[in-house]
């Protein structure tokens, strides 16, 4: 740049400054503070007196400042979502929950849409931005949705906190919830929420900080549901009745690990405990998971909150050791929940604390969580960050759309393409396209559960019109499909038709929060209308899938006229448009399944309710996700095709590693299926420094003929023979792009501790010594190195 251009630059940011101040000057619409000199003015009190408004101290001591000016009552009231404020203290009302899952949302009482403000731009729902395994996306989304939320909260429409993500692992197909979540991967899932995390709350400058005294929020996130949480309702059992009885072992290695992830890498504001039971006791009045594993072991800087009316649930749903109201409301408070959703904390905490089932400082220290929290976000001393310039041209605005639609195109997994039939290429001449599906016309399924108002719809029928005249045929009546009546209509238009496209898929109507499903089919008739099109067609015939999980398509992976299928999750509000810039060619497509596609058969010898993740042996039970499930698969985790093809290489591996033992370390003994003992077997990883690093350096290349994003896995499998070791387990990912016919050399650093542990049957996480392997890539063209672990004894 030159200096003219710097001086020129400065100058319209000055005038930008002046207009802006300006705006703020006149008080249209006035930021909102609790320490405000003048408000306290009014009330004749002098705010310099003030502890909790003194911007030099701590907010720890502002917040107990605060805390301790209350009446019990007054306490007890802020420990609602409703918080109802206190008068003499300037402090408002604030309502805590609002949803922000995939774009702001209006879900929760907090956020509402206007004349105004009428929408918000609405993301893919998570299960598909997760397919691109792109981390700068994943982050980059949370960022615009946090800039959206702040303008909202400008313009007086939201609040500032926010109840999401939802990083649950999905550990069986049939869950209800699965597009609300990053996949069956612990890590996988635990990445996202770090990412998604940071892209809400971090503000620019402050993002290292781990001293929540000093450290502001944009917007304050929340990883939920807190913990094992995975049935929604099932053949009669729900999550308000639920007890999911789960080993030691699963709780570290899965259940857990996303959480400890979002609250130890992601600083996380708050976490929210869930419906059910996990090993008999109700998880938001379990002292051991919250107090415990939440605050103490993971060090949580923020607040504990319920899922909504869970102690109502406690009470009437799992009758928890026969609880009255006043005695749930102790147990909880106990056991280190702050905020109630809903309203038992508002009505009995206080009669909890007279009939000494907790004690006032125990209600204190949950109230000065919550105050910190509010401090941080500027709700005292105004907006940080620069946050008060955004406005209402900061929501819907044309760039956040277009990351919508980058979304859904880097998300879109191709699953078969025989004889490259896609992309399409579109001649001289406008050909004539066929349409049909119960999604071919799609537009508020595209953005599935925990939406809001969307800003605009890109339907498939008006994307793929772009391209060619359009015969639309819904062939079913939604995606229940219920009788084939509107088969023959579709029928007939394929057969006009110069390429078909059939938009199947399900909807909210078959998997959804409160709805698990029954079997892994398409629904009604869907399979008729296919397989009658593609009998009768004569021309490429391409069949879009939207759903979260997977869909036994056997029947078409084998139909030779059905040349491509896709799958695009709910792409969002700009999914019509993404998809046909993947089928036209606009887009290749790099998209991986971030979930086990199981045959149906997979669900017929067990239920949902069996929360092991490894298989049983001798009986019929077979283990869940590709990290322990050895059976056959209509899709392996991690599965997409491209329009180009790529070639591994593994360049080098660190080998040998020789981990330093502590001088007073031990070895442990680790259980091999032959029995067999050795001397050191392995070393307890919390009892290592795990400084030594593995450095993997994988060389890609795009041997085919288009430019093409590229998703490389990194696996690892421990040492032969060890029982109750996992097939392999996913270690790093790295999305690249590379330009046709050039190579990447992608280096991984690996801790060698942590990358390459099991997680023992009493829970601890062991380092084995001996041959490990790495796999580069999923499927046939991955390759593998060994090498070695040994342990220097001091
Ligand atoms: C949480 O655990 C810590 C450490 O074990 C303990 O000191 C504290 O009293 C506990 N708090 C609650 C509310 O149980
Ligand atoms: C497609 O959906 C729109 C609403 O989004 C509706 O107005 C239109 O009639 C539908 N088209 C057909 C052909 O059913
Ligand atoms: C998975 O099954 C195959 C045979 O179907 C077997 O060879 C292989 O050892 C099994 N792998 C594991 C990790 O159990
Ligand atoms: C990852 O996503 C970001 C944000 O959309 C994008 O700029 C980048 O190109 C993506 N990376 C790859 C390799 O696709
Ligand atoms: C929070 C939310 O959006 N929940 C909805 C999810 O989908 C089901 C089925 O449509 C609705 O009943 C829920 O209200």
């Amino acid at each position: 740049m030159h200096q003219s251009q710097i001086m020129a630059a400065l100058q319209v940011g000055f005038a930008v400054f002046l207009l802006l101040s300006t705006y703020n000057y006149l008080g249209v619409e006035a930021e909102f503070l609790v320490c405000d000199s003048k408000a306290f003015e009014s009330m004749k009190i002098d705010m310099s007196t003030l502890r909790f408004c003194d911007k030099n101290l701590p907010y720890d001591v502002r917040a107990k400042d605060l805390v301790d000016r209350m009446t019990l009552e007054e306490k007890v009231a802020q420990l609602g979502d409703k918080a109802l404020g206190v008068q003499h203290l300037n402090l408002p009302g604030y309502e805590w929950w609002s949803e922000a899952l995939h774009g702001v949302s209006d879900v929760g009482p907090g956020t509402h849409f206007d004349k105004n403000v009428p929408a918000a731009t609405s993301f893919p729902t998570v299960i598909l931005t997760t397919s691109s395994f792109n981390e700068t996306l994943w982050k980059t989304i949370g960022e615009v949705v946090s800039d959206e939320a702040r303008a909202m909260y400008n313009l007086g429409l939201a609040g500032l906190t926010y109840w999401s993500p939802t990083i649950n692992v999905v550990r069986d197909p049939r869950w209800g919830r699965i597009t609300e979540t990053p996949g069956e991967d612990p890590y996988v899932v635990g990445r996202y929420a770090v990412n998604y995390v940071r892209g809400l709350q971090d503000v620019k400058g402050f993002e290292k900080s781990r001293n929540p005294n000093t450290r502001p929020l944009k917007v304050g996130a929340c990883c939920k549901h807190f913990a094992a949480y995975d049935v929604d309702n099932w053949k009669g059992i729900d999550r308000y009745h639920f007890d999911a009885r789960v080993t030691e072992r699963d709780m570290v290695e899965t259940f857990n690990l996303p959480f400890k992830m979002c609250v130890k890498d992601g600083d996380v504001a708050s976490v929210m405990c869930s419906y059910n039971r996990v090993n008999g006791i109700p998880v938001c009045a379990d002292p051991k998971l919250l107090n415990g594993t939440i605050r103490q072991h993971w060090n949580l800087n923020g607040y504990i909150v319920a899922d909504c009316d869970s102690i109502e649930v406690m009470v009437n749903g799992h009758k928890f050791l026969n609880d009255t109201p006043i005695e749930a409301v102790g147990q909880a408070l106990k056991a280190g929940m702050d905020l109630d959703c809903g309203k038992y904390y508002p009505e009995y905490a206080t009669q909890a604390v007279r009939q000494g089932k907790v004690t006032e400082a125990e209600i204190d220290a949950s109230l000065k969580n919550l105050i910190i929290v509010l401090l941080r976000l500027g709700w005292f001393d105004g907006n940080p960050g620069g946050y008060s310039r955004l406005g209402k041209n900061d929501i819907c605005s044309p760039a956040h759309l277009e990351l919508s639609a980058e979304a859904a195109r880097q998300g879109i997994v191709l699953l078969k393409n025989d004889k490259n039939t896609l992309p399409l290429v579109v001649g001289t001449g406008k050909p004539k396209f066929a349409v049909v599906g119960p999604h071919a016309n799609s537009t508020v399924a595209m953005i599935g559960n925990y939406s809001g108002v969307t800003c605009h719809y890109s339907k498939p029928t008006d994307a793929i019109a772009e391209y060619g005249d359009v015969i639309y045929a819904a062939g079913c009546q939604g995606v229940k499909c219920p009788n084939g009546d509107g088969i023959g209509q579709a029928v007939q238009a394929s057969k006009q038709a110069d390429a078909t496209f059939i938009f199947v898929g399900l909807d909210l109507s078959v998997e959804a929060e409160s709805l698990d499903r029954n079997d892994l089919n398409f629904p009604g008739s869907q399979k008729a209308l296919i397989t009658q099109i593609s009998e009768a067609a004569t021309k490429p015939v391409i069949v879009v899938i939207f759903s979260a999980g997977g869909i036994d398509i056997s029947f078409l992976q084998q139909d030779p006229k059905v040349q491509a299928i896709i799958w695009a999750g709910y792409p969002g509000a700009e999914g019509g448009r993404a998809i046909a810039d993947v089928i036209f060619g606009k887009h290749n497509p790099a998209g991986r399944l971030p979930i086990t596609w199981y045959p149906a058969s997979y669900i017929d010898n067990f239920p949902m309710t069996s929360m092991p993740l490894r298989p049983v042996p001798d009986s019929k039970y077979p283990g869940r996700t590709y990290k322990f499930y050895n059976g056959s698969t209509i899709y392996p985790f991690g599965y997409g095709l491209s329009y180009t093809t790529f070639r591994y290489a593994i360049r080098s591996v660190t080998n040998p590693v020789m981990v330093d033992l502590g001088k007073f370390q031990q070895c442990k003994q680790i259980q091999f299926l032959d029995g067999r003992k050795t001397d050191c077997p392995a070393i307890l990883v919390d009892e290592s420094q795990c400084m030594q690093v593995v450095t993997v350096k994988a060389m890609v290349t795009n041997t085919g003929k288009r430019d093409g994003a590229h998703v490389v896995f990194v696996y690892s499998i421990p040492p032969s023979g060890i029982a109750g070791a996992p097939i392999k387990r996913l270690v790093a990912f790295k999305r690249v792009f590379l330009v046709a016919g050039t190579s990447q050399v992608v280096p991984f650093n690996l801790n060698a501790c942590r990358d390459f542990s099991i997680i023992a049957d009493d829970a601890y996480e062991l380092l084995p010594s001996g041959q490990h392997t790495i796999i580069v890539g999923n499927g046939n063209d991955a390759v593998t190195a060994q090498f070695t672990i040994g342990f220097n004894h001091n």
